[in-house]
């Protein structure tokens, strides 16, 4: 993290917002007329609303929240009795609503979470939008997931994209129902007006349930690329990152750390991120996504960074302190890091994390800042 870092103001050198330095006109009546004109015409002046429009730094009102596995998962279990899933609703699909934001439905100002569940035998019917998906599965399988009729088996631990514009479909070929993490674009799409959507079959285009898909057998391996596919894609072609890579990277990271050679991002804590092959950067235009895993007892630095993230715990038990907030957190809870909210984690026992977020959009507009406590600048 602390590569990308940029000089920035430290909070000290903050002093009042440039409305709370004063020039604002003494209240009157003709002032009074003058703003109610403003409003009848649709007009805001700039002079009342400096101080929330240009803010000393990232003011968000975005707010640092825990979702539990144990509440989510039991809701989501009701919603699979007592709602169908099918053509027009497309998914069973329950977003995490951040309280800062009004009752939408969306984790952060750019990012949406939620869980889906499928029950056995059920499909979700195949359309495509412009949205960029991934999921991130946390327990269970006996999902494939099509992507533009190749169909990708979800497991335990797997990463899997459907990038903007696929068709992607899901089907329960299993006894057994079956949960998971849905991340997308949503909200930064809707705000941004860009949003654009398809139905495809109410079927999903290819039951078969291979092992590995046709994704994964051309582009999967570490390292290597086809020769036949030279070009450049803008979200990786990869389907799935499988666990097995992933937990190997990680367990790999940390033994390197005891062997005293450099891979870790600091003492205790490992991290790998999921990229696209053809361009080493990040697997979607809009979305990042890593893993961490924290040896037993070790606290991470306290950093912030401009955009918003949403983490959730794989395995293990910690501490996670958010701001002011703190929270423990185990196998399967979901929380929110708002924009410039300084983060802090610490393991108990060890602690995998899975995490995505919406850092992409600010490194290609030059609007990323990354501040790491007591990093060396
Ligand atoms: C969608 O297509 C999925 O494919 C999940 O699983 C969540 C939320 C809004 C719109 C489309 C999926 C979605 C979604």
């Amino acid at each position: 993290m602390s590569d990308d870092a940029r000089d920035v103001p430290s909070p000290t050198s903050a002093t009042a917002s440039p409305a709370e330095a004063g020039g604002q006109p003494e209240p009157r009546p003709a002032l009074e007329q003058l703003y109610r004109g403003f409003t009848d015409e649709q007009l805001v002046p700039l002079w009342t609303e400096i101080g929330n429009l240009m803010p000393m730094q990232p003011t968000p009102v975005t707010q640092p929240h825990m979702w539990r596995w144990q509440h989510l998962l039991p809701l989501a279990e009701r919603a699979g009795d007592l709602v169908p899933v099918g053509r027009g609703g497309e998914r069973r699909a329950i977003a995490l609503a951040n309280p800062g934001l009004g009752g939408a439905p969306y984790a952060t100002p750019t990012l949406w979470a939620a869980i889906q569940y499928l029950n056995p035998r059920e499909s979700a019917p195949e359309h495509r939008h412009s949205q960029n998906a991934f999921r991130f599965v946390v327990e269970g399988e006996g999902v494939w997931t099509v992507v533009d009729g190749d169909p990708v088996a979800m497991r335990r631990g797997d990463f899997l994209l459907t990038p903007g514009w696929h068709f992607h479909g899901h089907h329960n070929v299993s006894d057994a129902p079956m949960a998971w993490l849905d991340g997308l674009d949503i909200p930064f799409v809707h705000y941004t007006g860009s949003a654009f959507f398809e139905f495809g079959p109410e079927q999903v285009s290819d039951t078969s349930t291979p092992a590995r898909s046709r994704a994964e057998r051309l582009w999967a391996h570490p390292g290597l690329r086809p020769v036949s596919r030279s070009q450049r894609e803008t979200s990786s072609p990869i389907a799935a990152y499988r666990w097995e890579y992933t937990d190997a990277a990680l367990a790999d990271q940390l033994v390197l750390e005891d062997e005293g050679h450099p891979g870790v991002v600091e003492p205790g804590h490992a991290a790998v991120r999921f990229s696209n092959p053809t361009t080493g950067g990040d697997v979607m235009p809009t979305l990042r996504a890593e893993f961490h895993r924290l040896r037993r007892d070790t606290v991470t630095a306290s950093s912030r960074e401009v955009g918003s993230s949403v983490w959730q715990v794989f395995d293990g038990r910690g501490t996670v302190r958010i701001g002011d907030r703190e929270w423990s957190a185990e196998r399967g809870d979901i929380f929110v890091v708002p924009s410039w909210a300084s983060l802090v984690l610490a393991a108990d026992d060890g602690l995998d994390l899975f995490r995505f977020c919406d850092t992409p959009i600010f490194e290609r507009l030059h609007a990323h800042r990354v501040q790491v406590e007591g990093a060396h600048r």
